[in-house]
């Protein structure tokens, strides 16, 4: 029985951090100040999340990892996975020290340089925060940066955000990017896999996500989850399934302007609606959230 719940990292009521020094909110990321005490939070989590992935994880996250300077042993240095991130797909990775206005936060993506947080949560909150830190944002993301079809994708994200913005359509946007991103799955010749770094980073959701009876899985379809409201107060109610990682190809060259105008009007959708649309590949039983009510 789980007890915690572990997916706040984008408790986006948290709010940017402090403001910052920089008009593009980097920090240096502080390598050597690091303390052995925050280390040892990386190690507990990095090899507890190590043993967990394989068959979990699709093959890309596992490939993805497998080629970066990362290891056990400390916090990645963000100039080495820069180095070696930048080769692959030419992405960089850079320091930030929290969550940042979302306007900054697109201009990175759209020039492809991945903020990250800079600071480590505690050794007595391992499963539990508000906002996105090295381990989420490092361990989670990085590694299917190194795919050319994420590395596009979130570029693409990045660009059209600012433009959703302007159109007033930034939280049907952010919807794309929660449902694929940070909470997406996809079906690989072995099974469903994770690619979205909030479950991959995430030691009980990734379990939870492939294995637990109790979420929808149903299949990803752009305007369907443009209209889905999601959670960050506990694990997804729904989680929706590319049929192959290539799919995010069409999703990087789609043209959201005629998505916008179709959602100006219509339904939108709760976590955990099933509709008889919806390519359904799990009915889920709801179990977890039935026992778990939220929070008024
Ligand atoms: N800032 N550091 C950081 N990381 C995020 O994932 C992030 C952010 N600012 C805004 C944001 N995400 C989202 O609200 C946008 O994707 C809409
Ligand atoms: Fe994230």
């Amino acid at each position: 029985m789980e007890t915690s719940i572990d997916n706040r990292k984008h408790g986006l009521a948290a709010g940017p951090a402090a403001a910052p020094l920089r008009a593009d909110w980097t920090v240096d990321q502080g390598w050597a100040a690091y303390t052995l005490a925050q280390h040892a939070v990386w190690k507990t989590l990095y090899e507890r999340q190590t043993r967990l992935l394989p068959g979990l994880a699709c093959d890309a996250f596992v490939d993805g990892m497998n080629k970066l300077p990362m290891s056990a042993e400390r916090i990645p240095n963000f100039e080495e996975l820069s180095e070696t991130l930048h080769k692959a797909t030419g992405w960089q990775v850079v320091a930030v020290p929290g969550l940042v206005p979302d306007e900054v936060f697109f201009d990175h993506l759209a020039n492809r340089r991945f903020p990250s947080g800079n600071f480590i949560r505690g050794a007595h909150e391992l499963d539990y925060l508000e906002e996105p830190d090295v381990f989420h944002d490092v361990f989670g993301h990085v590694p299917m940066l190194m795919n050319p079809l994420m590395a596009d994708f979130i570029q693409a994200y990045g660009k059209g955000g600012l433009r959703a913005q302007s159109l007033g359509k930034l939280t049907e946007l952010a919807r794309v990017y929660w449902y694929t991103v940070e909470f997406g799955l996809v079906q690989q010749q072995d099974g469903m896999r994770i690619y979205g770094a909030g479950i991959a980073s995430s030691f009980s959701e990734s379990r939870f996500s492939i294995q637990s009876d109790s979420p929808n899985r149903i299949a990803f379809d752009l305007e369907r989850v443009m209209r889905t409201h999601y959670r960050i107060d506990d694990f997804q109610e729904v989680y929706f399934v590319l049929d192959d990682l290539q799919d995010l190809l069409a999703l990087a060259n789609t043209e959201f302007a005629p998505y916008y105008e179709r959602l100006n009007s219509g339904p939108s959708y709760k976590p955990g609606d099933a509709l008889a649309t919806d390519k359904v590949m799990h009915r889920g039983t709801g179990s977890h959230h039935l026992a778990r009510p939220r929070k008024p």
